[in-house]
């Protein structure tokens, strides 16, 4: 069957029902409530880094390079004092036995205060690295192991692609407190958020760039490498544990990363995917429920979402030795992009957000807030797992058994992304998986799926919308993606090491429709009346932000994407750019082949979607009615940044 045809038919039986935005945190608050922690007026706390003393006082760093403690931080009047200034854009922050350990760009630093006063007092660098200077090269970290080591990540710069301009950029470093380092890993590209599972496993999150089809998350192990070959031109350094070497790393424009894996020796796959718009945009922080004070999921980890301003759940399992599992929205409704969360002493999580230069769906520019849990379970999917014959649900409380055991209640595709040096990837070889059985446990909490034609090295969009609990209730959250790195017991129907790579490189997404019209109408003999052009601009945003014609004139239409992020444009109505920008982010999994233009008659006109350095032309006839007709980008969380009026005038 071809694509086209299996995605037909998947818009036909399974439209994606995701609950307006504000209908789902109200629900979600009824379970997990996001509190302010008040910041005085006169600070900036564009959070950094999170962690707190012995004392119960909250540590935070800023981008603008100041530590601040925070005393009573759950109190209504927390207490502010700059404990040190002058870093250079800490990115992390750790404490340990009477000192605060922190990542600025070029170095790993110990704080203390050793007079008592309450303010720093000993700089001390435990380790640097060289910096090339470009805006990028974020440092992150420290994590502490649990033999006192520490671990620190460097991010890529950025030059219209991942560079690693400077050595050690791409790569997780292991510190010793004495200042002896040793490199572990590489691969990583954009790497803001590591840690240590439930187990003592490391794992760092990813966004979606260059290399990176989509957000994810990887284990990672001495030698291994996760998939930007930028770091790779460190390798053969002295010390290396990667064996790689960086010309080894070809573009084949057609394998998914799992696929080399299995074909190169190192390559490490990640264990979750996040994808890409459908969970978030940015992940970031991770955080293990260390505590049974927090709800049903002890074990699993938290994993933030910084553009979406969000928090994911994720639980994993181990099958053949390999790590892999499924990720859940959580909660979402933050106010401002999430980069750091930290458990407070009350079980509540402190959760530390930015936006400057980072847009995100929360509006404030920072912000410190605090979720807390009510007491009051979920229904939820606690876990998915992975079995021979396809997937054990695991519900938070027992299913009504009608719903559970009828196997139309759920839907399950399979999807891949690309591995290529192109910025993200398209969803990729989409297919419908079929439920033919479903048996349910005898104490109705666990639902065993039997699915047709598993694919290992495939996402998993498993939806349970026909669901309910004993008392009639839906789950809260109704879908999450499931990696299927290993089959249990082997089985599945694809054979990776034959696979002879996809469609070439990104779709050619060309949208027919009549709000597009590409050529010009052979009644307008002079012309157009007017041509407009749009242009895109890095940080989501158009740099025109008001265009302007006359009622009823020829309008010649250019949009011009020379950003390294795909963009369209739509022009909607007056005051309706919201709504239209809503029905583009429920689009699902079917998003990006409409090119994320949702049926409305709301909007009136719009482009292709544009793949970088490319552009579109359009023609229309400006409405006869003056006002402020808006244009957006309706990529997902475009919206709230990338937008302009087009003023229509007499
Ligand atoms: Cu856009």
């Amino acid at each position: 069957m071809k694509i086209k045809q299996i995605i037909t038919i998947f818009i036909l039986i399974c439209p994606i029902l995701i609950a307006a935005q504000s209908t789902i945190q109200k629900k979600e608050n009824q379970y997990y409530t996001i509190k302010e922690v008040p910041i005085p007026k006169d600070i900036i706390l564009e959070v950094g880094g999170l962690a707190f003393d012995d004392k119960g006082t909250l540590g935070v760093t800023t981008r603008r390079g100041d530590l601040w403690t925070i005393k009573n931080p759950s109190s209504t009047k927390p207490e502010f004092t700059r404990f040190a200034s002058g870093l250079h854009e800490p990115l992390g922050l750790a404490y340990r036995d009477g000192a605060y350990y922190l990542s600025q760009r070029a170095e790993l630093t110990k704080i203390q205060d050793q007079s008592g006063d309450g303010r720093a007092d000993i700089y001390e660098t435990i380790y640097s690295w060289p910096l090339n200077g470009n805006y990028h090269e974020y440092s992150y970290g420290p994590e502490f192991l649990p033999d006192g080591n520490m671990l620190v990540t460097l991010n890529l710069g950025w030059i219209g692609r991942g560079e690693s301009g400077s050595k050690w950029r791409g790569w997780l470093l292991q510190i010793t407190p004495e200042g002896e380092m040793t490199p572990i890993a590489t691969g990583l590209r954009s790497p803001a958020g590591f840690g240590l599972n439930a187990k003592g496993d490391v794992f760092y999150t990813e966004n979606q760039g260059d290399w990176v089809g989509s957000g994810r998350m990887t284990h990672l192990e001495k030698g291994d490498f996760a998939g930007n070959p930028e770091g790779l031109k460190w390798s053969q350094e002295p010390g290396s544990p990667v064996k790689i070497k960086f010309e080894e790393i070809v573009d084949t424009m057609g394998y998914t990363l799992y696929e080399y894996s299995k074909k190169k020796e190192g390559i490490k796959p990640p264990s979750v995917w996040f994808p890409h718009t459908l969970m978030g945009i940015s992940t970031s922080d991770i955080l293990v429920v260390n505590n049974d004070k927090f709800g049903p999921f002890e074990g699993q980890l938290l994993v933030a979402d910084q553009g979406h301003s969000k928090i994911m759940r994720v639980f994993q399992e181990k099958i053949n030795g390999v790590y892999q599992g499924v990720c859940f929205p959580f909660r979402e409704g933050f106010a401002s992009g999430i980069l750091r969360m930290e458990w407070g002493p009350d079980n509540s999580i402190f959760v530390g957000q930015t936006n400057r230069g980072w847009a995100s769906t929360g509006k404030a520019s920072y912000a410190l807030e605090r979720l807390v849990y009510n007491g009051r379970a979920p229904f939820e999917m606690k876990t998915i797992k992975a079995t021979k014959e396809g997937f054990d649900i695991e519900f938070t409380e027992p299913v009504n058994r009608a719903t559970a055991a009828d196997p139309a209640s759920y839907k399950i595709s399979d999807f891949t992304y690309k591995y290529h040096h192109v910025y993200g990837s398209p969803v990729t070889d989409l297919q419908i998986r079929t439920v033919y059985k479903v048996s349910l446990s005898q104490d109705g909490k666990t639902a065993k799926l039997f699915v047709e034609g598993l694919r290992a090295g495939y996402i998993n969009e498993v939806k349970a919308e026909g669901i309910k609990n004993t008392s009639g209730k839906k789950l809260l959250h109704n879908f999450g993606y499931y990696t299927l790195n290993e089959i249990p017991g082997g089985g599945g129907t694809h054979d990776p090491a034959a696979h002879v790579g996809h469609d070439a490189i990104v779709p050619a997404v060309n949208l027919i429709s009549d709000k597009r019209v590409t050529e010009m109408p052979s009644s307008w003999f002079n012309g157009p009346d007017v041509t407009l052009t749009l242009t895109t601009a890095a940080g989501m945003k158009y740099v025109e932000k008001e265009l302007s014609v006359k009622a009823g004139q020829k309008v010649k239409f250019v949009l011009n994407n020379p950003d390294d992020m795909m963009h369209n444009v739509a022009i909607v109505k007056p005051g309706k750019v919201a709504v239209v920008a809503d029905l583009a982010n429920n689009l699902g999994l079917q998003g990006q082949e409409k090119g994320y233009i949702p049926e409305s008659d709301d909007l009136l006109f719009h482009s292709n979607l544009l793949v970088p350095g490319s552009s579109d032309i359009f023609y229309f006839v400006a409405p006869s009615e003056p006002g402020g007709y808006e244009y957006v980008c309706t990529f997902p969380a475009h919206s709230t940044t990338m937008r302009g009026i087009l003023k229509v005038v007499k």
